[in-house]
């Protein structure tokens, strides 16, 4: 990245900066989301290491008693900016959540031990001046905890998400099938400040947000607990569990540094990965996900079901190159990995996670290409991330084979993903 442009996307992570945090971006997202700040981190440490432990510290300052770390921490000034928001929540009436800020009572994909651990390399002796890791390594542990005996709703020893935001990848075709039985009939009048900001033809339809909150308060009528029986909706998602297998080497990693045993972190990633391997679907070559309510696998090719790459030891980790590198993905001339199989008739390049390309997938793909040692094809992808990130703006994300922006600019995970692609020229994932 030219100086200029590496001088473009730190101004776009200073800009969005809101005193604790960052904002994923002014407008559409004016609150700290969870996955949003771990990659914000990867990328901010290169600016400034100590701000990216802040951007993290301030996200801990949201953990509920029994270790959730929330998809959303409030902005008490911009609840009218964003739905659904902290008086739809009312966290603070909810037994276990935090007293002093209002969150959401869902979760996101576990990036966080992940970037903890980079934070900390990127200035060891400023992460040991703050005692971060030590700080860090309890309430990480709280949350792999969280999501190991509360959220394996299915017995496999996976994590379901109960929600589609809880995935990251909001309207993916994998939950079309499942979110179908969902009633889209909320008692909540449902709201979207997110279409002042972002095109309607580009984002979840109003039908499809009636059934995200319909999801939404019934969980938080059931006080977030995790235990209603009839709950509709769980899925084990093969990204957020292939970022919780990684996030356990990375605190191996953290424990190894702090003088614990690693050991055991080593065994839970094994483990993840080994229960991963049962979401493989030959017929596409490439894992699905389970839909835990019926017991199904859901059989689609998208972006989520290729990233188990990352996890260790993964099975089927030839199957995966070749699917990534071939027509349902990049083989098509597509500038950067699309998020849902090229060669399904339902793809569509602009639509909110049903076809086009998103940075954190782009680096994440390039990542899981390069550890394989398909260096050249990871080289080519993450150049590729940073010359659309900085020729568009840092857009939310593009069409996969024109490039074109979509969603919102000065988006702040392509910022500092752009910058962390650009800074760590090296294939080690806890580099
Ligand atoms: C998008 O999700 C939010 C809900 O969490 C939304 O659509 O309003 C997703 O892209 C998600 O992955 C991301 O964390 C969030 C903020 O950037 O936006």
């Amino acid at each position: 990245m030219p100086p200029s442009a590496e001088g473009r996307a730190t101004a776009v992570l200073l800009s969005n900066w809101a005193g604790t945090h960052t904002l994923p971006a002014t407008g559409l997202y004016p609150h700290q989301w969870s996955w949003d700040s771990a990659f914000i981190a990867m990328g901010l440490r290169h600016v400034s290491p100590r701000r990216a432990g802040q951007e993290l510290d301030a996200l801990f300052a949201g953990q509920w008693s029994d270790g959730r770390l929330p998809q959303i921490i409030f902005d008490p000034h911009r609840d009218k900016d964003y739905s659904p928001g902290s008086q739809f929540w009312q966290s603070s009436t909810i037994p276990g959540a935090p007293g002093t800020v209002e969150t959401a009572g869902l979760v996101q994909p576990p990036n966080h031990a992940w970037a903890v651990w980079m934070v900390h390399r990127a200035d060891p002796e400023e992460s040991a001046r703050r005692d971060f890791l030590s700080r860090a390594y309890p309430q990480l542990l709280a949350w792999h905890e969280y999501l190991r005996t509360r959220r394996d709703r299915g017995g496999l020893g996976l994590v379901s998400v109960v929600h589609p935001w809880e995935s990251g990848t909001d309207n993916s075709p994998l939950w079309d099938e499942a979110l179908a039985r969902v009633p889209d009939t909320p008692r909540h009048v449902v709201e979207r400040p997110d279409l002042q900001h972002a095109c309607a033809s580009e984002r979840p339809s109003d039908r499809e947000y009636g059934r995200y909150f319909w999801l939404a308060e019934r969980y938080r009528d059931h006080a977030c607990d995790d235990v209603d029986a009839g709950y509709p909706f769980l899925f084990e998602d093969p990204l957020f569990n292939t970022l919780y297998a990684v996030s356990e080497l990375a605190l191996a990693a953290i424990a190894r540094q702090l003088g614990a045993d690693p050991a055991p972190h080593h065994s839970r990633a094994a483990e993840i990965s080994r229960a991963l391997a049962t979401l493989y679907c030959p017929e596409i070559e490439c894992y699905g996900a389970r839909d835990v309510v019926t017991g199904e696998i859901v059989a689609k090719a998208t972006i989520n079901g290729i990233l188990p790459l990352l996890a260790p030891d993964i099975a089927h980790a030839d199957e995966l190159v070749s699917t990534l590198c071939g027509p349902r993905f990049l083989g098509d001339g597509a500038l950067l990995p699309p998020s849902y199989d090229a060669t399904a008739p339902d793809l569509d390049p602009s639509l909110y996670w049903r076809g086009p390309a998103w940075f954190n997938m782009a680096w994440l793909a390039a990542l899981a290409l390069g550890a394989r040692g398909e260096k050249q094809a990871a080289e080519a992808l993450r150049s590729m991330l940073v010359r659309l990130a900085v020729a568009n703006d840092f857009p939310e994300y593009v069409g996969p084979w024109s490039g074109t922006p979509h969603g919102t600019r000065r988006f702040s995970w392509t910022a500092a993903l752009a910058l962390e692609a650009q800074a760590n020229t090296g294939w080690d994932l806890l580099g």
